[in-house]
């Protein structure tokens, strides 16, 4: 495997939106990321992934572009942007931009002069396509409800959009609209970007005869994920997107892939793949089993840890993937993956030493850091996100009572990872001196950055110590290069794997569980990491774990081991 420069760095998710507010609308602004630089610097960050900050009307939160080119004014200007670059190079930090190219805006120039002209030039920058019998021309039900097909005003014609209407799919199959798109990205590479996020790439692979498939739901409808799943060639147009231009800058590129086929995953993030990483979303989609929230099945430990532990070893056969738990379509990895009893700053710096010590890079979400969780939702009318308003439509036609589809919502929507970054415990939680544009969570008064900054033993602290250990001198090769090899995989309760790399053997070992555990070592401890517990006593033979207690140990020496990409015996080539 060739050494990378993004292989060893720790990097955050930014939802600008709701991350700090600098004028007092509200809205969190290019500023206010610039006047916390120092503060993720000190937590370790090397990466910034920005979700969007493009112009957009906001239907989807800014994931609907209206101009590639331009910073959305809610947000600030573009000598702001260039600003944040600036501030952050000057730390000897990243900024990545969020790419999302298989959709743009309804109010994106192309679209609206395609609407002006459906027979003309820019209607084929879309999927314009007649209906059949009087209905649209396929079955496809989009990823926020209803008809994937949207009429063109005075016409016999649809427009696809595999997500909002207000989100008109861009068609890929045409060579002048992937250079537009080329050119876009190569412009924000010039200026210094670091790479990309990518936004729903899979999917810019249409079948072109547009099927329709077996209804899966109350509304006669399909999933339009099921055309995806079934069309082969999205790697063609991957490869010549990435070779005009993320290989043109040493780029760094994550993509968001849901539905990839088997037998894929080295031509997405193998040596030559076609982007750097791809993010682990194998434990997120344990909820994705059911027909919507409302009958999504609750995470169960050890299937969660046989989701977890399976992704590694199937990853490190071939590349690198970025771990996380939580991001903005998610909600709060502590309010998901602990059980109550566990939600708790124990449990929170518990699962998140399991996350950030995997092999892969690690994306902390914003807030995630101080152990920030769900929110209360009290009536369907206080959420933003148009995907929750869908999914609590699903749960009443699906027969649940209000109070039942708001629980379900409550659990799995979006906006409990888009409620403002918690400061403070002044007044909305010190995001904002303006009304902000969602509500703060009620409890940001005992979970803040300032109260935590004071304990030596907050969640915060811990997260830096976390961060730090991954990134220091002695064991930054193990963590990223190590192989990863799971151990007490027949306890109830017990998560913990090694990782190994040359004569490095380190044990991370937790306990999920409710009660004590005992287990034997497999190796002489050389000494404590890292404890949740701010244990120093190195365990003998037998190790203690208490419920919620998590501890890194460097154990005695192991045999030549491989860097943990394509078996044993490999390594880096410098
Ligand atoms: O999310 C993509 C997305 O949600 C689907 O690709 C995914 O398959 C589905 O949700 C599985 O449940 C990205 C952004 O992260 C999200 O915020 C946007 O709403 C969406 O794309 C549209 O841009
Ligand atoms: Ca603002």
């Amino acid at each position: 495997m060739n050494r990378k420069w993004w292989h060893d760095k720790v990097a955050y998710q930014i939802y600008p939106k709701s991350f700090m507010d600098s004028n007092g609308d509200g809205i969190g602004d290019l500023c206010g990321i610039i006047s916390k630089l120092d503060y993720l610097k000190s937590l370790g960050i090397d990466i910034i992934w920005l979700s969007p900050v493009y112009k957009s009307p906001f239907v989807d939160q800014g994931y609907d572009i209206a101009d590639y080119y331009a910073i959305a004014e809610e947000f600030g200007t573009m000598d702001e942007f260039d600003e944040l670059l600036a501030e952050a190079k000057k730390r000897g930090m990243y900024i990545i931009m969020d790419l999302v190219i298989n959709h743009c805006s309804d109010q994106h120039e192309w679209f609206q002069k395609a609407l002006a002209e459906p027979d003309g030039e820019y209607a084929d920058y879309f999927y314009f396509r007649k209906g059949k019998n009087g209905n649209p021309p396929s079955n496809y039900r989009s990823y926020f409800g209803g008809s994937c097909w949207e009429p063109v005003p005075g016409t016999d014609k649809y427009y696809l959009h595999m997500f909002a209407k207000e989100q008109p799919d861009l068609n890929w199959e045409n060579p002048k609209l992937r250079q537009e798109l080329y050119n876009m990205v190569n412009w924000w590479l010039g200026k210094g970007v670091a790479g990309f996020r990518i936004d729903a790439i899979i999917n810019i692979k249409k079948n072109l005869d547009f099927p329709d498939f077996e209804p899966d739901g109350a509304d006669g409808l399909a999933g339009c994920w099921k055309m995806v799943e079934s069309v082969d060639g999205v790697g063609e147009f991957l490869e010549d997107l990435k070779k005009n231009t993320f290989q043109k800058y040493d780029a760094f590129t994550v993509a968001e892939v849901f539905n990839m086929k088997e037998g894929e995953l080295a031509e997405f993030i193998g040596d030559n793949g076609h982007f750097s990483t791809i993010f682990d979303f194998s434990a997120h989609s344990l909820s994705m089993e059911g027909h919507g929230w409302y009958d999504a099945p609750q995470i169960d430990f050890k299937k969660w840890r046989e989701t977890v532990i399976n992704a590694q070893l199937e990853v490190q056969a071939c590349g690198f993937e970025a771990n996380i738990i939580e991001n903005h379509d998610e909600p709060r990895g502590v309010s998901r993956f602990l059980p109550k009893y566990a939600q708790t700053p124990a449990g929170t710096k518990m699962l998140g030493t399991v996350s950030l010590l995997l092999r892969g890079i690690p994306f902390i979400y914003q807030g995630q850091e101080i152990g920030m969780q769900n929110a209360v939702w009290n009536s369907i009318e206080e959420y933003d996100d148009i995907s929750t308003k869908d999914q609590y439509q699903i749960a009443r036609e699906a027969g649940l009572t209000d109070e039942e589809a708001l629980e379900a919502c409550g659990r799995m929507s979006r906006d409990n990872a888009r409620t403002p970054v918690q400061w403070s415990d002044q007044e909305n939680a010190g995001f904002t001196t303006g009304i902000p544009w969602i509500k703060v969570n009620s409890n940001y008064k005992s979970i803040n950055v300032e109260s935590q900054e004071k304990d030596a033993d907050s969640v915060l602290n811990y997260y830096c110590r976390l961060v730090a250990v991954r990134k220091s001198p002695k064991y930054k090769k193990v963590f990223t290069y190590g192989k990863f090899v799971p151990v007490y995989q027949n306890s109830d309760t017990i998560m913990a794997y090694y990782r190994e790399y040359e004569n490095q053997r380190i044990l991370v070992a937790a306990n999920f569980g409710k009660d004590t555990v005992e287990l034997q070592l497999e190796h002489p401890v050389r000494g404590v990491i890292l404890s949740n517990q701010n244990k120093v006593e190195k365990p003998e033979q037998v190790m203690i774990l208490n419920s919620c207690e998590v501890i890194v140990l460097e154990c005695g020496d192991c045999k030549a081991i491989g860097d943990g990409v394509f078996g044993s015996g490999e390594h880096v080539n410098d």
